[in-house]
């Protein structure tokens, strides 16, 4: 069985200390970080989402199965991370009303700081004027909307239309991402930028706060 499967293996078991130790001996063997990622903890979690949705495991063993993966994601972070650039801007994140997910948040989280990029995480379950209210506080320029359910996205329609009662349009950006979103969802509702995954974000988001 390869590093990868085990791992896999191990983030559906939900055994984070596995997970862990796994993940650092991977690093260790010189195994790079995304394939890490992408092969190994995400191939697991995928699996247990597939199993979520046929009923063949619940809640429980999904939280269980987060937690671990978030466990090696932390292990994975210094080496995901690029390291000291200079501080570009600020981006306000979090993961929209109604929605509790958060671990492709923290992965867009993890990517985005590692451009040198300050991130003001509101966390999950956000209002849209809560985003709104974050960006003119902070003078952040994008605000990253998370959402990971068909029933939460829509909210993201809220954000867009926030951010233009406040006056604010097309001084603050609005980037979204999330498995059900696309980029057809991003021009229907009117936001500004879709990336497709935590790296794409980052890039994203590093081109607008450069412009
Ligand atoms: Co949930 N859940 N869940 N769940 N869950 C899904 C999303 C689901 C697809 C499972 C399924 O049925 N196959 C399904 C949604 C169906 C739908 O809407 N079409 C679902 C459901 C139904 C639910 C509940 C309603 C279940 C219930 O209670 N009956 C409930 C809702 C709770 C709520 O939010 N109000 C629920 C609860 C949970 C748990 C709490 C148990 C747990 C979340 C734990 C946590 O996040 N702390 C959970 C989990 C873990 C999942 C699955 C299994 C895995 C999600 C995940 O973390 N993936 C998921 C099935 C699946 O996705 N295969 C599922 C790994 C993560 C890295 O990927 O978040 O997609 P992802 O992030 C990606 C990209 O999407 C992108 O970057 C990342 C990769 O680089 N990305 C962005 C994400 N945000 C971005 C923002 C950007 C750009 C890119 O720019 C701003």
């Amino acid at each position: 069985m390869s590093v990868y499967d085990e791992l896999s293996t191990f983030v559906q078991q939900g055994r984070a200390k596995n997970v862990k130790e796994l993940v650092a001996t991977a690093l260790e063997e010189g195994k790079p970080a995304k394939e890490i990622l992408s092969d190994g903890l995400l191939a697991g979690m995928s699996i247990i989402g597939e199993k979520f949705k046929n009923n063949e495991v619940y809640v429980p063993e999904v939280l269980i199965a987060a937690r671990a993966m978030n466990a090696g994601i932390e292990v994975l972070k210094p080496a995901m991370e690029e390291g000291d650039a200079d501080n570009v801007g600020k981006v306000i994140l979090g993961t929209v009303k109604g929605d509790l997910h958060d671990i492709g948040k923290n992965l867009v989280k993890i990517m985005l700081e590692g451009k040198g990029i300050e991130v003001i995480d509101l966390g999950v379950d956000v209002p849209p004027e809560k985003f709104v209210d974050a960006a003119i506080e902070h003078d952040a320029k994008v605000i990253a909307c998370s959402a990971l359910l068909t029933t939460t996205m829509s909210v993201m329609k809220d954000v867009v239309d926030a951010v233009d009662a406040k006056g604010m349009k097309g001084k603050i950006k609005v980037m979204v991402g999330g498995a059900p979103v696309t980029q057809n969802f991003c021009e229907t509702i009117g936001a500004d930028y879709y990336a497709s995954d935590a790296a794409s974000a980052s890039d994203v988001a590093l081109s607008i706060l450069k412009a």
